[in-house]
């Protein structure tokens, strides 16, 4: 399984020999610039220097916006994620490119981060998914249904602290279905019966995750949820699971 920062692209998914199972996170390219250049926009990058790493989908939708603009934008194109960050804090580049979430990582990894600001614009759609092998049918289930459980389980209220009490005393037909208290959903699949349990238990529902990793916490970037794609749809955003049954 390829599980990282892979955007989900039509070549990608029918010539590399891998699928793309299903979206874990809506992400979108930005910029970002140092505070003092005074850089407010995207488009004030004209004959800018962009750092951006090769190979990747942000390459292409750089030139792409700088054609679309006029904006004459030279990429400086890196291999290595982290010689890409050195060089721009060290002033190698004016701005650098990357998915939003990324730059917000990377940002945070800087000695001094607030000395450099994301842009407001976001040049692309990134949906970011898990890919496998093509033609492992089976496999592909299990990833796109792990995917599922996540954020049905936010749904339903189900977390890692409830996930015991809901297993044994939930009324709910489909909560109680994707936690194998009653039913047989997990034969397909070829695990047992508290496949989805263990998912809950051990790292939690969507939220949880969300909330930790991408979150204002310690471990967190600081990528407000609310209000974005990365929402659950009974809020207005895009994270939405098929039955279960
Ligand atoms: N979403 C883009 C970018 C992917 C990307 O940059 N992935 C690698 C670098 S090649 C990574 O480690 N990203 C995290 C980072 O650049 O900090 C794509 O799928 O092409």
């Amino acid at each position: 399984m390829l599980s990282r920062t892979a955007t989900w692209t039509l070549l990608r998914d029918s010539q590399l020999g891998i699928d793309f199972t299903t979206v874990n996170f809506y992400d979108g390219q930005g910029f970002m610039v140092p505070k003092d250049s005074g850089i407010k926009s995207a488009l004030d990058l004209k004959g800018a220097k962009v750092c951006v790493s090769t190979g990747t989908t942000t390459e292409l939708n750089l030139a792409d916006f700088s054609r679309t603009n006029d904006l004459n934008i030279s990429p400086v194109t890196f291999e290595d994620k982290n010689v890409r960050n050195q060089t721009y804090v060290k002033g190698g580049c004016d701005a650098m490119t990357n998915d939003k979430s990324g730059l917000a990582s990377n940002k945070a990894a800087f000695a001094n981060p607030d000395d450099h600001i994301i842009l407001p614009e976001t040049i692309s759609k990134e949906p970011l998914a898990p890919a496998v092998r093509h033609g492992d049918n089976q496999w592909a289930d299990i990833v796109k249904w792990t995917v599922h459980v996540l954020v049905s389980a936010e749904e339903n209220g189900v977390t890692s602290a409830n996930v015991d009490d809901m297993r044994a005393n939930s009324k709910n037909p489909s909560v109680r279905r994707m936690l194998g208290a009653e039913g047989n959903l997990h034969e397909g699949l070829g695990l047992n019966k508290d496949w989805a349990y263990n998912i809950i238990k051990q790292v939690g529902n969507y939220g949880e995750i969300y909330e930790k990793y991408m979150g204002g916490g310690k471990l967190g970037i600081g990528i407000p949820r609310a209000g974005s794609q990365n929402a659950l749809w009974t809020k207005g955003g895009l994270m939405y699971s098929p039955p279960f049954r």
